[in-house]
């Protein structure tokens, strides 16, 4: 049986959303807490995650509100072993076949090689993306159909739609990191 499971996240951020995504997929029950991550509360690195970073997850024990977690619940961080770990209980996410997870897993790897360390470079500090079409050629390779047809196929699968708000991700980017941006421009310019 799936115990009380509270998600701890920020609907800016690509890792929090895949462990959102997981969760949405198999359609399981849980909480959402939205962290803000320019005003964490205070609580938050001392009953959640000492890293104090998104995401993370408070899984069993009694249920509580999800600004008061308590010390029975077992806290999960780590955005890709909460992957795992929703896989593990839902038993929906993953293919039963070794050899289809095998395929799953190298997947999750060239994506967390080629391509997620180059989002930041590109979304925070508006780096060239060139290196991200290098990795989405690998990404390419691994599918039998056109990358496109896979990304337009994750756009509209329910699971997505829910956790992704262009609008508000380009608005919270855009106040968050324009200064830095101007920034970066400046120095470059002075040398
Ligand atoms: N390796 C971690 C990275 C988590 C991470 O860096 N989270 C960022 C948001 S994407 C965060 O919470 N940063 C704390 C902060 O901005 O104060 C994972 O995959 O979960």
């Amino acid at each position: 049986m799936i115990e009380q499971l509270t998600l701890y996240t920020a609907k800016i951020r690509p890792y929090s959303q895949r462990a959102e995504l997981a969760l949405e997929e198999p359609r399981l029950s849980f909480t959402r807490f939205e962290v803000d991550l320019q005003n964490k509360p205070e609580w938050y690195a001392s009953k959640v995650n000492p890293a104090s970073k998104v995401p993370a997850i408070a899984y069993g024990g009694p249920k509580t509100a999800p600004d008061q977690p308590l010390l029975e619940s077992q806290k999960i961080t780590e955005s890709l072993i909460l992957l795992e770990f929703v896989a593990d209980i839902s038993a929906k996410l993953l293919p039963k076949d070794p050899v289809q997870r095998a395929r799953v897993r190298f997947f999750i790897d060239a994506v967390s090689i080629s391509v997620a360390p180059l989002l930041h470079s590109i979304a925070v500090l508006g780096e060239t993306p060139k290196n991200l079409y290098k990795g989405l050629e690998t990404l390419q390779s691994l599918f039998n159909n056109r990358y496109r047809r896979y990304l337009a196929d994750l756009k509209a699968r329910d699971s997505f739609k829910k956790t992704f708000d262009d609008n508000y991700i380009l608005e919270q980017y855009s106040a968050a990191f324009s200064p830095l941006r101007a920034q970066k421009k400046a120095s470059k310019g002075s040398f």
